[in-house]
């Protein structure tokens, strides 16, 4: 998709303030600082749109943006911060389950895991959460730039294996530093709009 235009629309915590809109949605799913709303900036173009830092936990509301008047992306708050507390942490868990299972605009949820390491407890529980309520998923792995071509291949087995990873699935390696995976992406999520 080659978009011109993007904003930010909305920071939701309940889903009375999420858009009255029947446009597809696509969320961000990934441990805080994985990259996804460097993702969602490389998609669309744009420097900054989606706030990205190197604080992790940066992002804590689902931060809807309209792109193109074709569909939202949504950036869902990282996972695996340790500096949050337990009521904090299941503030986080109810807001992500309501969205996920009772969202029907959503249409696909990326599942962003860093492709240098093997995916933490919360990304495999994350990927099986979404499997066991039938969302389709498109795995991203990010940061590919910091791992060498010759090892991608080895990276890619490694995550899938400890995910166990559905074929049926989209993977994508992907970095917002080269733009690797960008056009990949794009047919994949294109698929669900
Ligand atoms: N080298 C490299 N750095 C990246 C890449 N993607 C993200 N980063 C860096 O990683 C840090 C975190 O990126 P964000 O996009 O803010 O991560 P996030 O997942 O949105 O983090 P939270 O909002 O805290 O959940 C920033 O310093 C980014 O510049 C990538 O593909 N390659
Ligand atoms: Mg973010």
């Amino acid at each position: 998709m080659k978009v011109h235009h993007a904003e930010i629309v909305i920071s939701a915590v309940q889903p009375e303030q999420y858009p009255k809109t029947q446009l597809p949605e696509i969320a961000l799913a990934g441990r805080s600082n994985v990259g996804k709303s460097s993702f969602i900036n490389t998609l669309i173009n744009r420097k900054n749109l989606a706030r990205t830092s190197g604080k992790p936990g940066k992002t804590q509301t689902l931060n809807f943006y309209l792109i193109e008047d074709a569909l939202h992306f949504v950036d869902v708050p990282g996972y695996g911060y340790a500096k949050v507390s337990k009521t904090e942490r299941a503030k986080w868990g109810e807001m992500i389950e309501t969205y996920i299972t009772q969202r029907e605009q959503l249409k696909a949820v990326i599942s962003l895991v860093d492709m240098r390491h093997d995916p933490s407890a919360e990304d495999i529980q994350m990927y099986e959460f979404l499997k066991y309520y039938n969302i389709p998923v498109i795995v991203v792995a990010t940061k590919a730039d910091k791992i060498k071509g010759n090892q991608w291949n080895k990276h890619e087995s490694a995550i899938k294996k400890k995910l166990n990873f559905d074929p049926n699935d989209a993977f994508i390696v992907f970095s917002s530093e080269t733009k690797e995976g960008k056009d990949k992406a794009w047919a994949a999520i294109e698929k669900y709009l």
